[in-house]
Order: structure tokens, then sequence, then C-alpha cells
């Protein structure tokens, strides 16, 4: 059966591999699974076609014959109950994984995504210079958490797992703004995930998307 996953016709970070369908890519790539992209517009992402597949209009989502997901942590789960490499065969290394996936979803990212709110969605408010650090001030604290569970291990847990692939995909968004480059060792880990051919595979494709020209109205 044929999966297809959507992602932005254009990205608005023109390729860096922020967007989520970046970590969809790279768990795909791990798991050797062959996909299509059907790209979208963000005027197509509101309109009904789109909606029936994600209620919240957004990007990625995940087909497979009957099977329709939305939100990346659970298409990454789904993707990784197939591939060992992703989620290991043992109850509770598996179970670790997962709870490094949730860690790496609703722990470490939410704070990196208020900072996003704030430099970009609020950057014109009076309340902006005043939030920053208190937002900056959040995130230093959960990496210097991140930083010392890792220590000098290559993975959280072990071997790599879909838990590191969230995580890696949650940190690259801490880059642009220098504080990832603050931890020397989560930047090393994070050079780590970005070294694996599968990262690779799914960063090209990605770029391919975004830097081809688009087609003529
Ligand atoms: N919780 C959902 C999930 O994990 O799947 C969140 C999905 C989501 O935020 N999707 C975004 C989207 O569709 C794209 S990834 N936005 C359009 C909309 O809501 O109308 C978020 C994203 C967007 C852009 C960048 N960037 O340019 O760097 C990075 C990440």
């Amino acid at each position: 059966m044929t999966i297809t996953i959507t992602a932005f016709e254009r990205s608005p970070d023109g390729g860096k591999g922020l967007a989520r369908d970046t970590r969809v890519r790279w768990a795909l790539e791990e798991a050797g699974l062959p996909y299509e992209v059907r790209l979208v517009s963000f005027r197509a992402m509101k309109e009904a076609a789109h909606l029936a597949v994600h209620p919240f209009g957004q990007i990625p989502t995940y087909e497979e014959g009957e099977l329709t997901l939305f939100e990346t942590g659970a298409i990454v789960m789904h993707i990784a109950e197939r591939c060992p490499a992703l989620l290991p065969v043992d109850g509770d290394a598996r179970a670790r994984a997962i709870t490094w996936m949730f860690a790496a979803l609703n722990t470490v990212e939410p704070p990196i995504l208020e900072l996003v709110i704030v430099k970009f969605v609020e950057g014109d408010k009076p309340w902006k210079d005043e939030r920053l650090p208190l937002v900056e001030g959040r995130i230093r604290a959960r990496l210097t958490q991140l930083a010392a569970r890792l220590g000098d291990a290559d993975w959280l847990d072990g071997d790599f797992s879909a838990g590191d692939l969230l995580m890696v995909s949650v940190l690259l968004r801490a880059r642009p703004s220098g504080l990832l480059n603050e931890f020397p060792s989560l930047a090393a880990y994070v050079a780590r995930g970005e070294a694996r051919p599968a990262y690779q595979r799914a960063f090209a494709a990605q770029l391919a998307v975004n830097t081809a020209p688009l087609p003529a109205a």
C-alpha cells in the first residue's frame, strides 16, 4: 500500500528542514519505507479536502490505504512500530523510547515554540522585550536538564530510537536562536542525528521541494 504524506508546497523556512514533515520523512527513511508526498499550499490546507484529512488544517498527514493520520508524534509512532531500529522489541526499552518521544514533544518543544511565537508572531507587541528573556530562560533550564541526562552518551537510552529522532528534530528548532550551541553536548547530539544517512535523505528530499521552481499559476 502506498504511503502518502503531506508537506508545505513552500516551507516558510525555505528548506532548512524545520517544518514537521521532515520528522516524518526521517522516520520513513529510517524504516526503509517508500513514500510519496502531496504538497499543499497554505490556502489548500484550510480547504475541505485537506480538512477531511487534518482537522486543524495543517501538515504533515499520513495516508496508507484506509488509514489516515495527523499529528507528527502519532505518525512517527505508527512508523516506528514497524521498525525495531526506531522502537526496540524489548518491552522496557520500547517504553523508555516512547517516554523520550513524549518528552521531546511535551516537555522540550513547548518552550522552544514559545520562542518562535515571541520572536515572529508577537514580534511587534509591546511585551516582546520583557517576555523574550523569560522564554529563553525556560529553554536554557530544559536544555541544562537534558544535557545532564544525556551526559556523554551518544543517544538518550542506549541505541538510537524514535525518541532521539523527535528530540533531535525539536532541538533543531532551537538552533537558529543560538541557544542550542550554548550546550556543546546537545549540539553534538543533534549533529549525530543529522549525520545519519536517513536524516540526510529526508533533508535532501524536503530541500528539493523547497528550492524547485513553483508551477505557474
Ligand atoms: N501538533 C502538530 C503536529 O505535530 O503535527 C502541529 C502541526 C503543525 O504545526 N504544522 C505546521 C502547519 O501546518 C507546519 S510545521 N502550519 C500551518 C498552519 O497551521 O496553518 C510547523 C513549522 C512551520 C514553519 C517552520 N519554519 O518555517 O521554520 C517550522 C515549523
